[in-house]
């Protein structure tokens, strides 16, 4: 090998070397349930298995149908710049119930998903009827494709709303590791490294499906 060519190959593994170390330096685990404001009908309900045994969603049995009313939003302080993807924990028991509208905002601009129906901001959600990681995606009419948000330093709004009743979200999870692969990223519930500053539980939202059904 060329000496010149040498030194430039050392170089460029240095480069790959220190750009992946600086890379994945970021990860959040958000609790659905802490949202900033849950508008209805979506609530929070309670499941043993879920993360912080609570979980959001528009109630209903499996193929509800309906849908496009209620979100929740979480007012997200980004510490650095970054490019970010976001992973859902969730349950999709079927077709009627399978997909969210998302908005992160300054990234996504201000739109109401609900209202203009914009597939790029519609979630496919992966179906099964446990709690499963799913990246969060935008489902267009030519394919769906994972997504992610250019982000500044400093406040961000994101936004989960209703497109389908009955899609159940527990724990959004933000990453700077693109991966398509689970395993890779490895998406993970909540712990004491993301309490940076104290949270109010929304106990006073808290409900089961059966106390609103006998309210009703
Ligand atoms: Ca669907
Ligand atoms: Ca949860």
């Amino acid at each position: 090998m060329h000496y010149n060519t040498l030194v430039l190959s050392v170089f460029f593994i240095f480069g790959l070397l220190l750009t992946s170390g600086m890379s994945y330096g970021y990860d959040r685990a958000i609790e659905a349930e802490m949202a900033d404001t849950i508008e209805a009908p979506m609530i929070v309900a309670d499941d043993d298995a879920a993360s912080g045994g609570q979980f959001i969603w528009v109630e209903g049995p499996p193929v509800t149908g309906g849908g496009g009313e209620g979100w929740a939003e979480y007012n997200i302080h980004m510490p650095e710049a970054g490019t970010y993807a976001l992973w859902g924990k969730v349950i999709a028991w079927d077709g009627n119930s399978d997909s969210f509208w998302v908005t992160w905002q300054p990234a996504d601009p201000d739109e109401d998903a609900q209202a203009t129906q914009n597939t790029e901001f519609r979630w496919s959600v992966a179906q099964s009827a446990e709690w499963h990681w799913d990246r969060i995606n935008h489902w267009l009419d030519g394919g769906t494709f994972e997504r992610e948000w250019e982000i500044d330093a400093g406040e961000t709004t994101l936004r989960i709303a209703v497109r389908e009743d009955a899609a159940m979200l527990d724990v959004i999870y933000i990453t700077d590791n693109l991966s398509e692969d689970e395993a890779e990223v490895n998406p993970r519930d909540p712990g004491p490294e993301d309490s940076l500053t104290p949270v109010e539980p929304q106990d006073k939202l808290a409900t089961t499906w059966g106390k609103l059904k006998a309210g009703r």
